[in-house]
This record gives C-alpha cells, sequence and structure tokens, in this order.
C-alpha cells in the first residue's frame, strides 16, 4: 500500500497555486524560514552540550536578558531570510528598530526568533513565531492584514503550526528524513474546554473581573489549570484540547507583557482561523492598529464559547 506524505515543501508550494495575485515568491521565503529553524531545532536538541546554554550579557529591545540561543536564533533567521531575498523588513523581538533586508523584497515579517527564552535552562519547551504581511511603507498594520502566520515549537518533538488564511496545518520534524511532515489537517479547536491556562501567582494583581472568572472556573466540574509559561506550548496545548489562555493586565504589567505584532497577532490569526476566538483590550488584537513596533497587548484566545463567558465578566 502506498502512503501518502506532504512535505511543508509539498503543502506552500500547492497553497501558492490560490493566490495567482502573490506579488513575490513567498515559498521561497517560507522555505529559508524553514532551514533556520531546522538548524535552531537541533541547536536547541543538544544545548546542554555545547556552549549554547545561558546568558549573554545583553539586554534586548525590552531591557530584558539575552540568552545565548535568543541570540543565535535572532541571527540566523535574518541571515537566511535575507538571503531569501523576498524580505523588505524584518522587525524582530530582539532589534530595537525595524531592519531593511532587501529593498526590492515583497514582504516584511514580524518574529520572535526564541519565545520563552526562561524555559531554555531546564530543557522545557520553546518556539519561534512569525507573522508575514505584504510589504508597504507602513508597517503598523492592523493583524487581520497578516498573509500568513506560524509558530515552531521546540518540544519533545518539533512542530511547526502554518496557516495562510485557509485553515491551520500541523507539520512534525521527521529527523530521519530532515523534513516537517503533514501530521494534523486543519485543526479545529474544540468548542468548549476545562483547561485554563494563566500565571496565577499574579492574581492579587487582577482586576475584579479577572478574580471572578477565575473563581468561577474552579467551579466548573472538571476544572482543570496548566501553564507552561511559554506561549507557544500554552497555546498548542489550547489549540488542541480546548479551554482558555489568558496573558491580561495587572498591576506589574499595565499594558500587559505579551507584544502585539511579534507574539499576539500571529497566534491569535491561527487561533481565528482554527475556529476559537481571541481578545485584546475591547476587540480581536487583530482589530487594533499598533502604535508602534513593540506595543505589548492583553491577550486572551481559546475555546469559542470559553472567550464569550470570559468577555461577559469583562
Ligand atoms: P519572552 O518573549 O521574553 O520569552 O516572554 C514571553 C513569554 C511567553 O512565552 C509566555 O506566555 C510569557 O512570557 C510568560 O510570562 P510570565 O512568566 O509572566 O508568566
Ligand atoms: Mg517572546
Amino acid at each position: 500500500m502506498l502512503h501518502s506524505v506532504t512535505t511543508f515543501t509539498d503543502f506552500i508550494l500547492e497553497d501558492e497555486e490560490k493566490y495567482p495575485q502573490a506579488k513575490g515568491n513567498l515559498p521561497l521565503l517560507l522555505l529559508q524560514l524553514e532551514n533556520a529553524v531546522k538548524i535552531i531545532a537541533s541547536h536547541v536538541r543538544k544545548a546542554g552540550l555545547s556552549d549554547v546554554l545561558g546568558q549573554t550579557g545583553k539586554v534586548n529591545a525590552f531591557s530584558e536578558e539575552v540568552q545565548k540561543l535568543d541570540e543565535f536564533s535572532n541571527s540566523l533567521l535574518i541571515k537566511t531570510l535575507t538571503s531569501s531575498g523576498q524580505v523588505h523588513t524584518i522587525v524582530s523581538e530582539e532589534l530595537s528598530d525595524a531592519h531593511v533586508a532587501s529593498p526590492n523584497g515583497s514582504y516584511d515579517i514580524f518574529f520572535d526568533p526564541l519565545d520563552g527564552s526562561s524555559n531554555i535552562d531546564t530543557n522545557n519547551p520553546i518556539g519561534t513565531i512569525f507573522s508575514i504581511y505584504h510589504h508597504t511603507d507602513n508597517l503598523l498594520k492592523k493583524g487581520s492584514e497578516q498573509i500568513a502566520a506560524g509558530y515552531v515549537m521546540y518540544g519533545a518533538g518539533t512542530v511547526l503550526v502554518y496557516s495562510s488564511g485557509h485553515g491551520v496545518n500541523d507539520f512534525t520534524f521527521d529527523p530521519a528524513v530532515g523534513s516537517f511532515l503533514l501530521s494534523h489537517i486543519n485543526i479545529k479547536i474544540p468548542q468548549e474546554g476545562n483547561t485554563y491556562s494563566i500565571n496565577e501567582a499574579y492574581f492579587p494583581k487582577y482586576s475584579d473581573p479577572m478574580k471572578q472568572f477565575l473563581s468561577q472556573w474552579k467551579e466548573k466540574p472538571k476544572a482543570s489549570a496548566r501553564y507552561v509559561g511559554a506561549l507557544i506550548a500554552d497555546i498548542h496545548r489550547t489549540l488542541l484540547k480546548g479551554g482558555i489562555f489568558l496573558y491580561p493586565t495587572d498591576s506589574s504589567h499595565p499594558e500587559g507583557k505579551l507584544r502585539l505584532t511579534i507574539e499576539v497577532n500571529p497566534i491569535a490569526f491561527l487561533v481565528e482561523q482554527a475556529g476559537g476566538e481571541t481578545f485584546a483590550t475591547s476587540s480581536s488584537p487583530l482589530d487594533v492598529t499598533p502604535q508602534h513596533i513593540h506595543e505589548r497587548s492583553p491577550f486572551i484566545a481559546g475555546s469559542p464559547t470559553n472567550v464569550k463567558e470570559y468577555k461577559k465578566y469583562v
């Protein structure tokens, strides 16, 4: 019997046929991105054996300590994406300013090269998040204008979750083949779930409606909690199993912690493409016009019934 296997390369080449109006070569950009994340995955796998653990002694655009793997992943992504010739501007969590990669490029890309950096030294899941737009002179576009987004999770296995606005698909890296293979077609988030995911140590700092929402959740007969502390891991579980992820504002993070353009928008695009709902301050984050490239935002995402329930409290 002949088994059909779809690689990420097969998939994006077929997907491209849905965009006869495409201005640049998106598959070429994505293939270079795929090459970079394979190398990052390989470094993550042997992090304890090579000198890539720990901090560089520098701080990033957000005054946060830069880990060696953050710096490595950032430089590698910039190099490979630039060599594709397809990327006009790069916005990275590790760069204070936007960087022009190729003045003739057709796309702008926002990425967090290594999300969940605090998990690196303990071998917990970390990830790369990316968000792609057609290039225009205005970088401050609403997330609803994204043409593609995705994340890679370096966990027990390495998975790449991708959408170009036609549903969400999941590819698992097969080290024997050296490729990402389609493993979950057209992911649909469950309508409702029992698990909530939030840093509950901040409970005293949350608003009263948020405290009430969390307290009533515990009354559910099958209530459960999970929090990895790496956005991609908490979102990946929520996408597959349902429930709600919350990183709201609190008295120490009056604007929230997650970055609107780099983290929130790509994840919101994927969650909505999978049939889920998302919320920032008064709407979906995808409807918010960013004021600057490193803006922060509160972020709630998950199963439609659970997010609607949350909205009743706020
Ligand atoms: P980072 O980009 O510096 O790694 O921070 C983002 C991470 C997210 O992955 C995660 O959802 C959040 O920070 C966890 O924050 P906290 O430790 O406050 O719960
Ligand atoms: Mg991050």
